[in-house]
């Protein structure tokens, strides 16, 4: 699904702002014909999750409804006028002027809808039923981080020419050789299709129900982490003669590969360095922020990464059109967290599944940031049924995309059914941190010495069972900003920076690991228990995005800062003492 955009050909009119909203804690606004308008409302500001917007919404988590008008022009309406909603958790019912335009459930995905029909010129009525939680049978839960709710990305009207582009499909290698594959709707038989790359020219010809071509550059710049070099892909639809639809998006000329125990960028090996992630700030819940986006890269980079993964749910577009521009490598994760037996033996649930990698992949597959789709997280993967959700997930994504899979887990290598099948081995522990009961001789949590000793031990497992690279994909320690020990507590600042820092040192003398991403980035909001003081303090900055020590310990393990360093440079470079 292509991203809307402005040109000669395409109007997108996004409908952030303040719009009306309404609880429906009885479910019953259905039946009182809300549909059609509600009343007594409550501004929210889209996008952004409901929860923290008010005292009374912060704990709601049931259905809400939302109200805006949009206004098109007799131009708009004699086109074919599209709604576009990034994500709405958990799924939207949505009615335009009364009536009904259309469902979609998918977790954290895009959906659009032809609304020709039920659009008229002059103000229109959109109301937006949500459901503020997950129904059991789709294949997503809320694990350990707050379940925010609400239009938490942007909605879109466009109008787009009648004839049009649906769908571009574009592969670019190291080598500078591009494939590109374009899908349009309702053109006629003659109609053609032309690509350009930089200044390269390319007419695609008509292969079944899609138009493909290739072109090679001959003076380019590969994609890379230290020069991110992108290229403007114009694609051009002619019908009946004249340029009928346009679009642009961007390229990376980069391959991407797993050789051995090695993940290979553009056939050199990549060591990935780096965190996991959550949508997550004070007031915006998980609602979209381009601020938000750029501080965040600046302070990952800060830290010397050069990757992070999407856990555990799809991120916004916009975040990954950043990560092309500042030369990150995104594990792209599918919304599978914590999936066990009730799903597994579902086989609704499991066509859920393959249809929202599916979709994910056709969102994100233009983005040369993605090196590889996770197809889960911490599901329940020594149970034999997993095989009934994950192959034919595995199956779906292989079809589509050359990209190595990756799976994340805290299972045993021998007991787990799934890893074997996919390219890249995840591995989440906790040692040291959590007692691992069921872990014959786990370290005491606080006990560092024995945590190390005990990853050696997991990693020396895996190494034996598996040939494929392993990521350590998570390893961290709550800590609060602010408390401060020489005695190496938990939940200490000293604690949490020696605590990563015998990991990474530790992971580092393994040749089989292709890549370290600390649990978390940021500190993050999760549901309200005893081992949660105001959310999970994993983060190596707290929630506002202010550095633990932990950050410093960082910057010197990932980019060889000196001791001096940590103390005499910013972010952005030497920072000189005055007078020295
Ligand atoms: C891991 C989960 C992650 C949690 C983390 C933790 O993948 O979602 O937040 O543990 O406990 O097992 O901090």
């Amino acid at each position: 699904m292509l991203y809307p955009q402005n040109n000669a050909h395409r109007r997108a009119y996004k409908l952030d702002g303040y719009w009306e909203f309404k609880k429906d804690p009885t479910a019953e606004g259905e039946a009182l014909g809300w549909a059609r308008g509600i009343d007594n409302t409550r501004t929210i500001a889209v996008p952004a999750s409901w929860n923290e917007q008010a005292n009374e919404l912060y704990h709601y988590h049931g259905i809400a409804w939302y109200q805006t008008s949009f206004a098109l022009n007799e131009n708009d309406i004699n086109e074919r006028v599209v709604l576009r909603f990034s994500s709405v958790q958990y799924g939207a019912a949505v009615f335009i002027n009364g009536h009904f335009a259309g469902e979609d459930r998918a977790p954290y995905l895009p959906f659009e809808w032809d609304v020709s029909d039920l659009v008229r010129s002059g103000d229109n009525l959109l109301v937006v039923k949500v459901n503020g939680e997950p129904l059991n049978e789709e294949p997503v839960r809320i694990c350990d981080f707050y379940g925010y709710a609400g239009i938490d990305r942007h909605v879109f009207v466009c109008a787009l020419p009648k004839a049009h582009i649906t769908d571009i499909a574009v592969r670019a290698g190291a080598d500078g050789k591009a494939s590109i594959r374009v899908t349009a709707s309702g053109e006629g038989n003659d109609a053609a299709v032309t690509a350009k790359i930089g200044d390269v020219p390319c007419a695609l010809s008509k292969n079944g129900g899609c138009y493909t071509g290739e072109l090679r550059l001959q003076n380019y710049e590969r994609w890379s982490l230290e020069n991110p070099a992108l290229y403007p892909v114009n694609i051009t639809l002619f019908d009946n003669g004249r340029a009928a639809d346009s679009y642009k998006l961007k390229t990376g000329f980069r391959d991407i590969a797993v050789s051995g125990r090695q993940i290979l960028l553009n056939g050199k090996p990549v060591y990935l360095k780096g965190f996991d992630k959550h949508e997550d700030f004070c007031v915006l819940g998980k609602g979209l922020s381009y601020a938000l986006n750029v501080r965040d890269f600046d302070l990952m980079k800060w830290t010397g990464a050069n990757s992070f993964r999407t856990s555990h749910y799809p991120y916004s577009e916009e975040l990954l059109d950043l990560a092309d521009r500042e030369g990150f490598l995104v594990i792209d994760e599918a919304p599978f967290a914590g999936m066990d037996g009730t799903q597994f033996n579902d086989p609704k649930t499991c066509e859920k599944a393959v249809e929202y990698m599916k979709r994910l992949i056709d969102r994100d597959k233009n983005h040369p940031c993605v090196i590889s789709y996770s197809i889960g997280n911490e599901c329940d993967t020594a149970d034999a049924a997993s095989k009934k959700f994950f192959l034919p997930v595995i199956d779906a994504a292989r079809q589509l995309d050359t990209r190595p899979l990756t799976y994340v887990a805290w299972t045993k290598p021998d007991e787990d059914n799934i890893y074997q099948y996919v390219d890249i081995i995840g591995l989440n522990r906790y040692y040291g941190w959590y007692p691992y009961e069921n872990w014959p001789g786990s370290a005491a949590p606080g006990n560092i010495d024995a945590a190390v000793k005990q990853m050696d031990d997991c990693l020396r497992d895996f190494e034996r069972v598996y040939t494929a690279p392993l990521i350590v994909t998570e390893f961290g320690a709550d800590t609060i900003a602010g408390l401060h020990s020489t005695f190496m507590l938990q939940f200490s600042e000293e604690f949490q920076a020696n605590f990563l820092r015998s990991y990474i040192r530790l992971i580092k003398r393994h040749p089989a690991v292709a890549g370290m991403h600390v649990w978390n980035f940021a500190d993050f909001s999760t549901e309200q228990s005893p081992g949660r003081v105001m959310g999970n303090k994993k983060g190596v900055f707290t929630r506002e995005r202010a550095p633990k020590q932990a950050a410093f310990i960082l910057r010197r393990e990932w980019l060889g800062e000196s001791d001096d360093g940590l103390f005499c440079r910013g972010g952005g470079g030497a920072f000189k003492i005055p007078g020295e």
